[in-house]
Order: structure tokens, then sequence, then C-alpha cells
């Protein structure tokens, strides 16, 4: 429920709201002298519209000193806002109930708002003005409804002019729990809309209560004992004051109530030039879009749902902030067959000191644990979901059976939350592997579901070998105002974080080295997005394998930049020529940035050979 800052302003707003209503309550039964709709109308009102409620309150309506009340709210603008109040309390009381409705029930947004409409105008007019009424007003109830018609149409014309745009245009905006009646944004969005409702019902209902369509504000007494049951029971001090005769020209009526009309129109098709009104809450899942991400009136709910946010209370669990990932995770012998287990789930990871995401992680590590076998071996790998979503895994660039490969939908049943798929194969390669998530890949991948599976060859002798070994997996990040989105190469889902196994620089590893030493570099390109040119510093090195296939020795080649692509592995081997700390880095310089900052000389996608003398 709090996973934005907009949370803690709406919770406040609400305290106040629910103060402010408890203070209205009070006054109205305790001192007001106003026929007891109004004091119902008051207090909905301050519901809805927190401390503005009360100021309209303050301002127009409560007795300034006893035997007051008459001449304080007799000024026309006075008379108009209580006439607004009026219609809001019942009108608003209608839309709000038919909002949680109509969201629980999973009905597009265009329906719903025409279900509010219709549920907004019958309260108002059936409940609010007809029932509530009658008593001061006089005749039957359906005399009543008859005659309140024409005003209520009007009034509620405007009110949903100004609520409609507000609610389709927030609901459907970048955060989307504001679909969901569980969140307080979803009130929030209620409380403005009934606000904005208000601000353009009020100018009618001035009108119409300066033509004596509508009653303003009245006064009521009660009888003189004190020990009565204050407003249960008013006594009316002027029996023949409330009715009215409208003052009001047939062309007058029809031009404002055609204009509120159009209005009403205006108000309930427009934000459908601007948002996908065919949406409904089922369909967006309270999700919250990236800042930038196009969403116009075809984007579908899939690709809201696919580039939204992980949702902070999704996360299970939360890694220590020196926790590393590609952590080597041993297997269990069954029968000459190595067991391994992987748990996949949501977690809160720190890619800096400073910096927490939240991801997807097997194992709760990002990468995932390093799976390290030896050509030729059978291997079973029981993957369990724990995500909120549907799962599986891929074995990238090895030969084994097509239903042990891992796409979802196209060779297996994805794994639903809860369940575990067994994986079993023998291996038939060697060389630098991985895996990764092979279901919502953009997201999920992109969330940290990778890890390295290194294959060593059944003889030692068929593979170049140095003094030391690096694994180096890739991954870009979109963390943004406290949310981490999947890092996406499209419009709003560009990443403003790079990693390397898991953290950004300065908290990457540094490896120490001795001048004359070799070290052998796995770039494994686990990230989901850019070509990342990686370069080492202080002399070239020999790439000696491509994507887990070591090279015949007359295809090894020199160089000090190797562009590694989305999928791509290379196996690089430098020697440490002279001391100091030499970099491994991207050579896209944006992406050796944490957030567009250099910190400690630069950030992201690199790491420091340290080689001493
Ligand atoms: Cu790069």
């Amino acid at each position: 429920m709090f996973a934005r800052p907009i949370d803690y302003v709406l919770l406040v707003w609400f305290v106040l709201a629910g103060l402010s209503t408890a203070y209205v309550a009070w006054d109205q039964w305790r001192n007001n002298p106003e026929p007891v709709v109004m004091k119902w109308g008051f207090v909905l009102v301050t519901l809805y519209m927190g401390p503005i409620g009360l100021l309209l309150y303050v301002m127009a309506d409560k007795e300034p000193r006893p035997g007051e009340h008459e001449r304080f709210i007799e000024p026309l603008w006075k008379q108009g806002a209580g006439s607004t109040i009026h219609c809001v309390a019942g009108d608003a009381t209608g839309i709000i109930a038919a909002a949680v409705v109509t969201a629980v029930l999973g009905l597009p947004m265009w329906l719903d708002l025409i279900v509010e409409y219709l549920a907004g105008f019958a309260f108002g007019l059936f409940i609010f003005q007809s029932l509530f009424m009658k008593n001061m007003m006089g005749g039957s109830y359906w005399e009543n409804v008859k005659k309140s018609f024409m005003p209520e149409f009007i009034s509620m014309n405007a009110m949903m002019a100004g609520m409609a745009p507000v609610m389709a245009l927030l609901m459907m905006g970048r955060d989307m729990r504001a679909m969901e009646p569980t969140e307080l944004l979803f009130w929030g969005v209620m409380s403005f809309g009934v606000a904005a409702g208000f601000a353009v019902a009020y100018p009618v209902n001035v009108w119409m209560v300066s033509r004596k369509m509508k009653h303003g504000l009245m006064t009521e007494r009660a009888p003189k004992a004190e020990g009565h049951h204050p407003g249960h029971h008013p006594g009316h001090q002027h029996p023949g004051h409330h009715p009215m005769k409208p003052q009001v020209t047939r062309p007058q009526l029809a031009a404002v109530t055609m204009t509120t009309a159009l209005m009403l129109l205006a108000g309930m098709t427009l934000p459908a030039l601007f948002v996908n009104m065919r949406l409904s809450a089922r369909d967006v899942g309270g999700a919250i879009m990236p800042p930038g991400m196009p969403m116009g009136w075809d984007t579908p709910g899939e690709a809201m749902r696919d580039m939204s946010a992980i949702p902070p209370r999704e996360v299970s669990f939360t890694a220590p902030a020196a926790a590393k990932g590609d952590q080597l995770l041993q297997p269990r012998l069954e029968g000459g067959v190595k067991v391994f287990e992987l748990e996949v789930g949501v977690l809160r990871w720190n890619i800096l000191p400073d910096v927490q995401v939240e991801g997807y992680a097997f194992n709760r590590q990002i990468p995932g644990p390093r799976l390290r076998v030896t050509e030729g071996d059978r291997v079973r790998i029981k993957v369990t979901n724990h995500l909120p979503e549907t799962t599986t895994v891929h074995w990238h660039g090895l030969i084994l059976p097509n239903e042990m490969d891992g796409p979802a939908k196209i060779v297996q049943p994805p794994i639903k939350p809860g369940e575990t798929f067994t994986y079993e194969f023998t291996t038939e390669q060697a060389g630098t592997y991985f895996y990764h998530s092979h279901d919502k890949v953009d997201r999920q991948q992109a969330f940290g579901m990778y890890g390295a599976l290194i294959i060593d060859p059944k003889s030692a002798a068929s593979e170049p070998t140095a003094d030391h070994e690096y694994v180096i997996q890739l991954q870009e990040w979109l963390k943004r105002e406290g949310l981490t989105y999947p890092a996406m190469l499209m419009e709003g889902g560009l990443p403003n974080y790079f990693t390397i196994n898991g953290k950004a620089f300065p908290a990457t590893d540094s490896v120490k080295m001795k001048v004359g030493e070799t070290i052998k570099l796995r770039f494994v390109g686990s990230n989901n997005n850019f070509v990342h040119p990686m370069h080492v510093h202080g002399g070239p090195f020999t790439v000696v394998a491509r994507d887990g296939n070591v090279l015949p020795e007359g295809a090894r080649y020199r160089a000090d930049t190797v562009n590694v692509g989305p999928g791509q592995r290379y196996d690089v081997i430098w020697t440490a020529l002279k001391p100091g700390k030499w970099l491994v880095h991207c050579h896209i310089p944006h992406h050796t940035t944490n957030n567009n900052v250099e910190q400690q000389g630069g950030g992201g996608l690199m790491m420091v050979l340290d080689v001493s003398a």
C-alpha cells in the first residue's frame, strides 16, 4: 500500500478528512440550526473533500453566533454552495459506491463511467433529493421526484463532467493502483474527482438557486425542548418557507440543460483519446508504470503489466547488503545424477551499498548460483516457482532433449506459482553457458533471473587455462523513484543502472593478481538489451572461446575490446604485464555510471584487476 511518496501524502490527507468530518458532524448536530438532510450533506461532502469540505462548512454554513444563521446564509454564493453540497453528497455517494462495485466486478473503464453516472443520478434523485427533501418541500414522493428531476439532471451532468475525466485519466495513468479500492490511491482519486465535480457543478447550482429551481441553504431550529434528540425530528419554525416557484424560462432551461449534457458527453468521452478505456481493474492489476512509457488509448493491459514495477509488497526476502550472487551451488548425488535445486522468488538486493532494487532471483542471489558440472554429467535441476507469475528456465546453448529446453508454452507449460518442474539432461558440451528465464523473458531476466552454467571438459587438456578465472555476468536495471522496472530498450524502459554479477562499480569485485600471471575472463551476455563493448586496460587479451566453443589455435585472436551481445559468451585470457589497477569496463561511457553519476571514477559495468609487482 505504501509504495510511493504520494501514499504518505494521501495518508495525511485522509487523516485530515477524518478529523474534518468528525468536527463537522459534531458541530452540525450540536450547534447548527439546519435541516437534517443538509447536516448529512456537509458530513458526506467533508468526508469526500476533506479540509475543503470543512472550509465550505465554516465559511458558508456554520452559524457564527446564536441566532445569526438566517442572515449568515443569505448571500447567493453560500446558497449556491449549499445547493452544490446537496447535489454532490447524493451523487458522489452513488458514484463512489458504483466505482467500488465496478472495480470488483472487473468492468471496463468506459462501462464504469456509465454505471457510475446512473448510480450517482439515481442515488441523488431518488434518495437524497426526493426522499430526504420530501418533508421540507411537502407533497408526495413522486411529486418530488418529478420536481427534482431537471435540477438534479443539470447538476449531475455538470458534476460528472468534472469527475469523469479526473477518474479516467488518473485511474488509468502511470499508477494504476488507483483502480484498486484496496489502495489509498483509489480513494485519493475519488476525493480529487469529487472536488473537481463540485467545482464544475457550482456555477449551475448558483444559477439554479438564483432562479429558485433548487434549494440552497436553509435554517431550521428545533423546538425549545433541549433534552430532545437533536435533529431527529426537526420542528419547522417556518412551515411555509421551503416550497418554491421556479423563475426560469423554457429557452433558458433548455440551453442550460443542453450545455451540461454536452459537458457530460465531453467529460465521459474525451479521456478515451488519451487512455485505454476498454481496460478494467483486473486487466491492469494495479500496475505502476515507468515514467516515460508511452501509454495510449490502444496500449494493451498485458503490455502495461509486462513493463510495470515489482510491487514492493511482493518482496519476500531482503538480502544482506554485502550478499553476493554467482555462489557455487554444490549438487547432491542421486544414483550418479547431479541434482540441483533452484527456487525463484522476489527479493530486495543491493546493487550498491546505498541502492537497492527489487528483483526476481534464483536461490536469493543475483546472478543465480553458479552451476558447475563436467562434460558428460547427468544433471537434474528442480525449479520451484515462488514468483507471483509463471516462469520456466532455459539452458542457454546446450544440446538437450527439446522438452527440457524451457521455452514456455512452446515446449512446456509454464511453471505456476508454488509449483516445481524438474529438468533433466546429460551434458554433451563443455565451456561457458548460462541459464535464464524463458517465460516473459523481457521482464523476468531483466529482474535478475539468470546464472552461470560452467561445464568443464572431460579432458582438461582441451581447454585453454589461466592462473585466475573470473566470470562476468552483465545486467541492466531501471530504478526510479524507489521502484524497480524491467529495463527494456524502448521508450520509458531505458536502464539507469548497470551491474557485473549483480553489483555496480564501485561495489564490483576487484581481482588480485601478480605481474606475469594470467586470468581467464568469461564474459556472459546475461543482459537483455545492449551489446556491451567490454574493454580491458593494460594490454590485449586473447579470445580463446566463443559461446562455449573453444576456438582452434589458428582462430584465436588478440584484441582489447570484445562486443558482448545479449546471449553471447566470450572467454578471453589476459596477461598482467605491469603492476597497477587495470580496469575491465564497458566502453559505452553511460554504462559506467550509476544513475548518470560517476562514483569514485566510474560506475556500473566496471571492475578492477589489481596487479601487484
Ligand atoms: Cu555497455
